[in-house]
């Protein structure tokens, strides 16, 4: 596929999403090159007065440098109000709609935000779906750079095989929060991803995985033949 068709299915799932955005609505602004969609097309619909008195919730400082590019109101996240609708992107989608994030390297306000949301809309080309998680995309893990590498044989002991998140000079890359991500591959998926985010969480040092397990109650997913709406089993 080329990148100009894969960029108008992530426009099509972005597009379709935000079109379930309403006037007064606290929403959720994932990170990542398929919600950037979405986020345009809520800048839109509020610069046309099709929309009125949203709010928006940025996950990232490159999310919230596009919403206020695009003048969408934003809540200060300190004082992270209930979530109306949260619309974010993820690198693999299973069949019950449990996900892997985090390889935009926002996980950890993504999944605040979206735990934090009525209804949270994952928006996806088809390329993310998966029969199980860890098929596909690393499980990305964000821990304090303290002490990072005493993580590693645990790591090792769940059965990954791990890489420190680097930047093009070669050096640990930093989350908008300070983070270092470890990521994951397991070779074989994983087996129990609840479990694993129990053992994960348990975890000091480990401030959260890229798990999102129940929390997303639609997707919208985008092939060659259209877009399709999936809600959770
Ligand atoms: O969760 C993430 O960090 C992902 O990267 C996700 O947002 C997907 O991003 P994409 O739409 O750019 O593939």
């Amino acid at each position: 596929m080329t990148l100009a068709a894969m960029e108008s299915l992530k426009q099509q799932a972005g597009e379709t999403a935000a079109g379930w955005a309403e006037s007064g609505m606290v929403i959720g602004l994932g990170t990542g090159s398929t919600v950037r969609h979405a986020i345009a097309a809520i800048g839109r619909r509020l610069a046309e007065g099709a929309l009125r008195d949203v709010r928006g919730v940025a996950t990232s400082l490159a999310t919230e440098r596009q919403a206020r590019e695009l003048g969408i109101p934003l809540v200060d996240a300190a004082d992270l109000p209930s979530i109306d609708l949260c619309i974010d992107g993820a690198d693999e989608v299973d069949p019950n709609l449990d996900l892997i994030k985090g390889l935009g390297g926002a996980l950890v306000r993504e999944k605040l935000v979206a735990g934090s949301a009525v209804r949270f809309v994952v928006v996806a080309d088809a390329g993310k779906r998966v029969s199980a998680l860890g098929l596909r995309s690393p499980l990305p893990v964000a821990v304090l750079p303290f002490g990072w590498r005493s993580h590693l044989p645990f790591l090792a002991e769940l059965g990954a095989t791990v890489a420190l998140r680097v930047g093009p000079d070669g050096s640990p890359q930093l989350s908008d929060d300070g983070l270092y991500h470890l990521d994951c591959h397991f070779p074989r998926g994983i087996d129990d991803p609840e479990l694993l985010e129990m053992q994960l969480k348990l975890r000091p040092g480990v401030v959260d995985s890229g798990l999102f397990l129940g929390l997303a109650t639609d997707a919208v997913i985008a092939d060659e033949n259209g877009v399709t709406v999936l809600r959770r089993p």
